[in-house]
């Protein structure tokens, strides 16, 4: 028989993403305050725990925003708990560092929530439920700022106790940061982490998941991050999502991400180089691949456990054009002024921002042996191209950058005047 875990990643009750889409354009209910919130986030994860009929559901800290958004979070936890404790759903969670009052707190308030590690001590929990027993290995910041190694504080009892768990397998629920210095939160090193008897360990903070989906081959034990379950900016881009973990015949079996996020963000990269310059359309035809873009990556994440609402995009210019100038400026109101969105598949895409790393198309050589400013500018800039390394570092990158910048003024001077 299996037995179905839901592990929950960040969740960060209070938090929205920093830019909605357009006045225009209208999620399926409610306002998209609400419908791309981490409350919304939260709803889908119930669902999905019930439909899934999960039999426990452990949440790696970081589940409120902010401790003063305790109260917010209140309503929709215990509601959330509640229905997942209705279903027989085991539901167990341990502390992050922006929840290190809150969520005790909340977890004495609300029913049937089991919180974990209190006070920086390890727990370890059994946890029966209709599907078999497991334990869970738990460790709740004691407070916001916690620098040291939580595993400091695992004593050789409790190590030997993980060891000889007889219940089931032990998932290793913590909230940290692998490989952090002194001034990281609760510090870890991978090494000591699998020093562990855990059967696994899923982890809190880093917002970017790190497990891998699939079979949990024979003798592996899975070590990562959960991610957080909803995206807040385009440093989230990707999937996002709770993870689902099978425990078959007394052994950790599969790992599954159940991409949920109600707002997903991604990267659209468009190469401006193929573009006509000599086109009358030019801008409509760059802005046409913009739609195309969105349509591709709308039809990805349309394929989701539950798709998004919306797609917030960074679009990303890269190549060369003669007109790149132009282009730049073009999109650059799209984004300012928040009007452009396309809804393919039924997911509203729309422009979060933009990052211009394409360039002019400039012949330097030809500028190069021209009189005036623009020349003696060709030429500087053919100099340090030609100085730069092979491969640049970031400043360096930079550096060219605005050098080319400065040369693409200087004709733009010249082609007012
Ligand atoms: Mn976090």
């Amino acid at each position: 028989m299996a037995l179905r875990v839901l592990l929950i990643g960040d969740l960060h009750l209070g938090r929205r993403p920093v830019r909605f889409p357009p006045e225009n354009t209208q999620p399926s209910r409610g306002t998209w305050g609400q419908a791309l919130s981490a409350r919304a986030a939260w709803e889908r994860t119930v669902e999905l725990a019930l439909e899934r009929e999960v039999h426990a559901a452990l949440l790696a800290g970081d589940v409120v925003e902010k401790n003063e958004d305790r109260f917010q979070a209140f309503g929709p936890l215990e509601a959330g708990v509640g229905r997942l404790r209705k279903a027989g759903i085991e539901v167990l969670g341990v502390a992050g560092n922006h929840d290190d009052i809150a969520l005790p707190r909340l977890a004495r308030a609300i029913d049937g929530f089991r919180f974990l590690g209190e006070g920086g001590v390890f727990e370890l929990a059994c946890v029966e439920t209709g599907g078999g027993a497991f334990g869970v290995l738990g460790w709740s910041f004691p407070e916001r700022v916690y620098r040291k190694n939580p595993l400091e504080r695992l004593g050789e009892e409790l190590r030997r106790k993980v060891d000889a768990f007889c219940g089931g397998p032990v998932l290793g629920l913590l909230h940290t940061q692998i490989g952090g210095g002194e001034k990281s939160y609760a510090p870890t090193r991978q090494a000591d982490l699998e020093s562990i008897g855990v059967s696994g360990w899923f982890l809190g903070h880093v917002h970017q998941p790190s497990l891998a989906a699939g079979r949990v081959a024979a003798g592996t034990r899975p070590l990562g991050y959960l991610g957080s379950v909803s995206a807040c900016d385009i440093g989230e881009a990707g999937p996002r999502g709770p993870w689902l973990a099978t425990i078959e015949d007394g052994r950790l079996a599969r790992l599954e991400q159940l991409v949920l996020t109600p707002v997903r963000f991604e990267r659209l990269v468009l190469d401006l180089s193929p573009f006509d310059g000599a086109s009358e359309s030019l801008v409509d035809d760059a802005t046409d691949a913009l739609r195309k873009g969105a349509a591709r990556l709308a039809e990805e994440a349309a394929g989701a456990v539950r798709p998004p609402e919306a797609l917030a995009l960074r679009l990303v210019l890269t190549g060369r054009h003669a007109r790149h100038r132009e282009l730049v400026q073009h999109f650059e109101t799209l984004v300012q002024e928040a009007e452009w969105s396309y809804s393919p598949s039924g997911i509203v895409c729309y422009l979060e921002g933009l990052e211009d790393d394409a360039r002019p198309a400039l012949d330097l050589e030809e500028l190069a042996e021209t009189q005036g400013p623009i020349g003696l500018m060709a030429r500087r800039v053919r100099e340090l191209e030609d100085a730069a390394p092979e491969e640049p570092d970031a400043d360096d990158a930079r550096m060219l950058r605005v050098a080319r910048d400065l040369l693409e003024d200087l004709i733009a001077v010249k082609e007012g005047s």
